[in-house]
């Protein structure tokens, strides 16, 4: 929108990731309703929203007939500035509960044993990421840059670079698997353009200025075929200069990909049990920026390019194929004002009278986790049962009110769990209980906001005791609730908030004797103290914000070039 054309366009942002940010239902009467969610990585992109040019892209959530799709498309782009993926309800499946969830997630959580590889799963994962390239290459113009989230799309930014130039990155996937190649095509033009992604573009023929070819082109709805060049390149290219050559006759040129992942990156002892461990690695090493909760997750992705793919790593990336992936450490935060003025509310503060009131004379433990074998709710409730054990004085004095939030029913694992969570809380309360007194709370179910904060409000200490996770916000959510009560954060080590939140009570939740006494610890901790922790607490995460995240990752991707830091190698 340049009149008169001089003036700098803002730059444009494409986040992507696998779910969009908006709900969509459809009422008795066929119309649509939108709902936008309030996500953390909503509020991590505000942000970047001020500055930037914003457009969201992923899988809605929820199939829509393909005569609607017109009018959602247009209302979520226009209100929302969202667009939509869509993935048939078998291909998500798979897709989701499928590889990410049972395959990636265990696996990137050190759960190899409850990883259950299954190869259709694969499939599925691969495709349900060509249809994200697909969409996103078409929305894609020269200069933008597109921020891939998690473990969902891993493969996304190898199929964007190979679809937006119609040159294929070096990944064996896309020249051997995906080479859909025409039959009938002309042995030695196939083999001249087979750094070309099949199926994207087909050659066709040679002249003076390149290779013909035919590219696939969708129009309304429709799959066309085009034809396109493709030029003659001079010898000794990186596939990172012939990407930029070609992608600019498409004007989609110096586009920049970041990944973030949310999750931890396993070891390369544990990363390399998956089978397709070249693949994924291959799938994120054509960005020009991936980022990392901590240090550690980064060192071992990259130790896993040197064992995986026997590539040379600098500390801060890798170079691969003419283009310098740059690897760095984004702890991502909350936005922690909006608990303090939620807080505030009325609503909230009735609330909270009404809880003081029914606690009164007993101090409460809180536990907010979606219901996941990584969140280690099992050792959480096998310590809280030892404490009351060892500390009978402390039985009617203390509940554990313990939120679990219902996730990935679909998935077996999840099931499991479900149940075994249920045993131990009717355990312990059979145990401990009382007709007046239960020790345990228990809730399968997820609460408002209000709700939640006024819990995390009330409580005297907060009990995190993941054996694995990426970062973990509900630490820094409690924090944020109580600079009134200063309350004890006790925080396994295994979480990567344990890398950032000085002041917190660190345990290993496997020891579920220290994590008793650490219990115990907390519940009898001075004010003094508590208040010296909470401040410090309070300050970094105030410090450390959703927002802050967000930019500085996008600030860094703005300034990155694709190229090595001392110009390319050899
Ligand atoms: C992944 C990584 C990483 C939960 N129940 C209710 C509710 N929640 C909200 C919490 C919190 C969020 O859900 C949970 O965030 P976590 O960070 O603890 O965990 P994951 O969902 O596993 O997130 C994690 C994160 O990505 C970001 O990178 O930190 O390690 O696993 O915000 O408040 N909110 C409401 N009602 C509920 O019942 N309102």
């Amino acid at each position: 929108s340049q009149a008169d054309g001089g003036e700098k366009k803002s730059q444009r942002l494409i986040v992507v990731s696998n779910r969009l940010p908006v709900t969509i239902s459809k009422d008795a009467n066929g119309e649509y309703h939108f709902k936008m969610s309030s996500g953390g990585l909503v509020s991590a992109l505000s942000g970047c929203k001020k500055t930037m040019e914003f457009t969201w892209i992923g899988w809605p959530g929820k199939y829509i007939p393909v005569e609607d799709r017109d009018h959602v498309n247009d209302r979520l782009l226009k209100e929302y500035n969202c667009f939509p993926v869509y993935l048939n309800d078998d291909l998500a499946d798979k897709h989701y509960n499928g590889f990410s969830n049972s395959i990636l997630w265990p696996l990137f959580h050190y759960h190899p044993g409850e990883m259950n590889f299954d190869a259709a799963h694969w499939l599925a994962y691969r495709e349900a990421n060509m249809r994200f390239a697909e969409v996103v290459s078409n929305f894609c113009q020269s200069g933008d840059m597109v921020w891939v989230q998690d473990y969902h799309l891993m493969l996304l930014p190898m199929l964007l670079r190979s679809m937006i130039s119609g040159e294929s990155a070096q990944g064996e996937m896309v020249r051997k698997e995906l080479g859909r190649v025409k039959e009938g095509v002309d042995d030695e033009v196939v083999k001249d353009v087979l750094g070309m992604q099949p199926g994207v573009a087909q050659a066709v023929e040679h002249t003076d200025e390149g290779v013909e070819m035919l590219d696939d082109v969708e129009e309304d709805g429709e799959l066309l075929q085009m034809k396109a060049r493709r030029p003659h390149f001079p010898r000794g290219l990186s596939t990172f200069q012939k990407q930029e050559i070609a992608a600019k006759e498409k004007g989609k040129d110096g586009i920049r990909i970041g990944f973030f992942l949310h999750t931890p990156f396993p070891s390369s002892e544990i990363y390399r049990v998956l089978p397709v461990r070249r693949e994924i690695l291959l799938g994120v090493l054509q960005c020009d920026l991936i980022g990392f909760h901590t240090y550690d997750y980064a060192r071992h992705f990259l130790s896993s390019c040197t064992r995986i793919l026997g590539l040379q790593t600098q500390p801060n990336g890798i170079e691969f194929e003419g283009r310098y992936a740059q690897v760095g450490t984004y702890p991502i935060g909350i936005e922690p004002m909006q608990f303090v003025e939620g807080l505030q509310q009325e609503k909230v503060q009735k609330r909270l009278k009404a809880l003081e009131t029914r606690f009164q004379g007993c101090k409460v433990i809180i536990g907010v986790d979606r219901l996941d074998y990584i969140k280690g709710i099992p050792q959480k409730l096998h310590a809280l049962e030892v404490f009351l054990t060892q500390h009978p004085e402390w039985i009617g004095k203390v509940v554990l009110v313990q939120l679990a939030i219902p996730s990935r029913q679909d998935v077996e694992e999840y099931q499991n769990l479900r149940a075994c969570v249920n045993e131990l809380v009717g355990r312990i309360n059979g145990r401990f209980g009382t007709v007046e007194f239960m020790p345990i709370h228990y809730l399968h179910k997820s609460v408002s906001f209000e709700e939640l904060t006024a819990m995390y409000a009330l409580a005297d200490a907060c009990l995190v005791t993941s054996t694995r996770d990426g970062m973990n916000l509900v630490a820094y959510e409690y924090i944020s609730s109580q600079s009134q009560r200063h309350g004890s954060m006790v925080l396994s080590e295994f979480a990567g908030a344990a890398q950032s939140l000085n002041g917190s009570i660190l345990i290993n939740p496997w020891d579920t004797q220290s994590t008793a006494d650490a219990i115990h610890s907390a519940l009898e901790m001075g004010p003094e103290q508590r208040k010296s922790n909470w401040e410090k607490l309070f300050n970094y995460v105030s410090k450390y914000t959703a927002e802050a995240w967000g930019t500085t990752f996008v600030n860094e991707l703005t300034r990155l070039s694709g190229l090595p830091p001392n110009g390319p190698a050899g």
